[in-house]
């Protein structure tokens, strides 16, 4: 009998791949997405249209995450053997400007879901993936792994630690098979266009095709560790797939400054920049022509940054047999090519079907 699954956040970048991966597995697939009244109902759908999941396994459902009872009654209809919460205000520089929102959604949605669960008695037949996020570690010193300390520095890892503690502690009191991936970040064309890989994949792209207006960068210094979205979801089904529930540290284990991101994706297209400048005045100069590609907005630089981030994911390579297979150049690669396929048809032909 094939599995049901329901993700919450389905319309969002790691929520589409996860429709895809597990249709791709034969799934039944249910997602939760929210009523937006700017739009055609359901206007998280692009993702979900661009992979071309028109699956007759997957059905959304209107709905949110912080509407506990709602929420319940449609678990309830679902049956679902796993939950993978993956619903999130996930813009770590809005969660400053929106701090109560933040929480009320990552923190006490998640409570809804394990609550849900616990109230509805399916303790024993369901499993949940709980979307934990590297911003949990904040100030810790890398390399991160899940016995390293955490120290959030955003509203945002604030809220998803909470998260985390409250996954883990419904765990050990109710005996819930919940587990929580602790994602560092992870990056494709299916990126919201305000994190920082999406904007300069599309700028680059906009420069090769004409654009004069530099592109504006916070800061540049901070060091992440990116990885593919696609190769990710996977490591989120296996999680849910073993005898018990964990804790995991999914990440490509290479740090990489936002500076040589923006180096190694001008250089996809030939362009070699020449850094020029300091602090607010710095600027990205095409080193052959001359001409300002990058200048830095003081407004893009965050209260509070994690500086920081190398995840050590050996405990998933050796409990999952997970490992990334899609490395950084590639993904610069991918992402720009992509880019160049959105802006001349609308999508690209290296999305798969569904
Ligand atoms: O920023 C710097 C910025 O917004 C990356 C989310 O998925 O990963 C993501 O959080 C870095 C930061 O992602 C700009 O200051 C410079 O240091 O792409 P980002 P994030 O904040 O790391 C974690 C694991 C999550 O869980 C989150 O949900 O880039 N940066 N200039 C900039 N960032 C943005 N967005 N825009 C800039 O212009």
């Amino acid at each position: 009998m094939s599995k049901t699954a329901f993700i919450t956040g389905i319309a969002g970048q790691d929520g589409a791949y996860l429709a895809q991966f597990l249709l791709g597995k034969g799934y039944k697939v249910h997602g939760l997405v929210r009523w937006d009244s700017a739009s055609e109902p359901y206007e998280g759908r692009s993702r979900i249209n661009a992979l071309r999941l028109n699956s007759q396994n997957l059905t959304l459902h209107m709905g949110d995450i912080t509407d506990a009872n709602a929420l319940t009654a449609l678990i309830k209809k679902i049956k679902p053997n796993e939950i993978y919460n993956l619903a999130a205000l996930s813009q770590v520089h809005v969660s400053f400007q929106t701090p109560a929102s933040t929480l009320d959604i990552n923190t006490n949605g998640t409570l809804n879901i394990l609550e849900a669960v616990r109230i509805l008695g399916l303790e024993k037949s369901v499993r949940i993936y709980q979307a934990s996020s590297s911003e949990m570690f904040g100030s810790t010193p890398p390399p991160q792994n899940e016995h390293s300390s955490m120290m959030p520095c955003s509203p945002y890892g604030v809220a998803k630690l909470a998260a985390y503690h409250l996954a883990r502690t419904y765990r050990e009191a109710y005996g819930l098979f919940v587990s929580n991936g602790i994602l560092f970040n992870h990056e494709s064309p299916l990126r919201g266009e305000d994190f920082v890989t999406r904007k300069i994949a599309r700028a680059v792209v906009e420069f090769e095709q004409g654009r004069t207006e530099p592109l504006k960068l916070g800061n540049l210094d901070a060091m992440r560790d990116w990885g593919f979205a696609e190769d990710f979801v996977k490591g989120m089904w296996l999680m849910l797939q073993q005898k018990m529930a964990d804790d995991f540290v999914l990440s490509s284990g290479e740090a990489h400054s936002v500076r040589t991101f923006v180096e190694r994706a001008f250089s996809y297209i030939g362009v070699e920049i020449d850094w020029q400048g300091e602090g607010e005045s710095e600027q990205g100069i095409d080193a052959q022509s001359g001409r300002v590609l990058i200048t830095i907005d003081a407004q893009l630089f965050r209260p509070l940054e994690v500086n920081y981030l190398l995840g050590d994911a050996s405990k998933a390579a050796k409990t999952l047999g997970w490992a990334p297979e899609t490395d950084f150049e590639t993904l610069i690669g991918l992402m720009i090519n992509e880019e160049r396929n959105i802006s001349q048809n609308g999508s690209g032909p290296w999305l798969k079907a569904g």
